[in-house]
């Protein structure tokens, strides 16, 4: 099948589920091509089933705001008439969505039908989507979508909340290559972090308000006054330099490592004790589902759709947004006893096998099956 894929190139979860989805269909045959403004993050090897058509905006000095979705609905119809696309699955509803429409409105007078494929991610919806700027054109392009998906029940159910949507939403959850995360920690990565035996906490994001970096410094700080421990941040963005000012006037400096934004992700897990993931809101959490996968238990907030992932006392914890008390006593409860904590990091690797990519992505072949009868 000749798959289309549109997503955000960046490090954000859903360019990086796009892009792993995009990998995993071109290793089972499928030709894909990813059609973004810059080359995606994790798109790092060779696959001879995999192209890449990259959205060029032209500027003229009459446009303030070059036009990229008008740059983006172009190379789709281009893309998807040069090569004979199949499908066109796009991610993230802003401003994807509504230019596939575009698209597929174009090809329809070429005697072309592109079915069009959206699949959300949670702030398309629940931030941005909902902002009055943007709001009836995201409803308008999902409901023109041939086919709905979302990352997880909570998300499916907030985006019918929010908006009136006429078709189905279908949930698949996001997925994680269990084989690539389950690594043997790398002991000179340990000990160059934490010489002395000390724990390893791990937090890894954009480093968005949403995310509440302040409460990981917060929750480490109280962890470190019990267990001497490490912390390291992984990502970068608006938020990073609130985090660092916290850190020093804690005095945790010596203790945390700001390491910015990492590809080899699992070679960090490995080495990791905990993973701290006390957003406001997430989907999904891409970034716990990766860290249970590597063994590693996840203290979180329990919105979104993380209680669908992170199981309340069994693969981490779930707490209440900013209860800063409640995730320290209980990343305190993981992290002192070796055999509580080898007991989470077993359950934690356990539920990353329910979402290991294998039993996920057949589940978009069959949406697409349903659109197109060639795989
Ligand atoms: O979390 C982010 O800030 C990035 C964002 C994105 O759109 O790339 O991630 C969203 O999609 C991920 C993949 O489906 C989910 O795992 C994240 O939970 C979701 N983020 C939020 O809902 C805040």
């Amino acid at each position: 099948m000749r798959i289309g894929i549109v997503c955000y190139p960046t490090f954000g979860g859903s360019g990086v589920l796009a892009t792993e989805l995009g990998k995993a269909l071109a290793d089972k045959g499928h030709q894909v091509h990813f059609i973004t403004y810059q080359q995606p993050v994790r798109l790092n090897e060779f696959n001879a089933n995999i192209f890449y058509h990259e959205v060029r905006v032209t500027n003229y000095p009459l446009f303030d705001y070059p036009p990229y979705e008008t740059a983006l609905s172009s190379m789709m119809v281009d893309v998807i008439s040069n090569n004979n696309l199949d499908l066109l699955h796009v991610h993230y509803a802003i401003p994807h969505a509504s230019a596939a429409y575009l698209a597929k409105k174009i090809l329809e007078t070429q005697g072309k039908n592109i079915p069009v494929i959206t699949t959300l991610h949670g702030t398309d919806i629940t931030l941005v989507g909902r902002d009055k700027t943007f709001a009836p054109v995201v409803a308008f392009s999902i409901n023109q979508s041939d086919a709905i998906t979302a990352v997880s029940e909570d998300l499916r159910d907030d985006t019918y909340k929010i908006f009136s949507i006429k078709k189905e939403i279908e949930v698949i959850h996001n997925f994680v290559d269990v084989k690539r995360f389950h690594k043997k920690p790398f002991d000179a990565f340990r000990k160059v972090i934490a010489p002395n035996g000390e724990r390893i906490l791990v937090h890894a994001s954009n480093f968005r308000k949403i995310k509440r970096v302040q409460d990981v410094v917060k929750v480490f700080a109280e962890v470190n006054k019990k267990i001497p421990s490490k912390l390291l941040f992984v990502g970068d963005g608006p938020e990073r330099l609130t985090a660092e000012e916290l850190c020093r006037e804690l005095s945790l400096f010596d203790d945390v490592r700001f390491v910015g934004k990492q590809e080899q992700m699992e070679e960090i897990l490995a080495v990791a004790d905990l993973f701290l993931l006390p957003s406001e809101y997430e989907s999904f959490g891409l970034a716990a589902l990766e860290a249970m996968a590597a063994e590693v238990p996840v203290i979180s907030t329990n919105v979104g759709g993380l209680p669908e992932i992170n199981i309340n006392g069994v693969t981490g914890f779930l707490s209440n947004i900013g209860d800063i008390e409640d995730m320290s006593k209980h990343a305190i409860e993981i992290l002192e006893d070796d055999e509580v904590l080898k007991k989470f990091k077993s359950n934690a690797a356990a539920q990353a096998k329910k979402f290991d990519i294998h039993n996920i992505v057949p589940k978009y072949e069959q949406l697409y099956n349903r659109f197109c009868k060639c795989l």
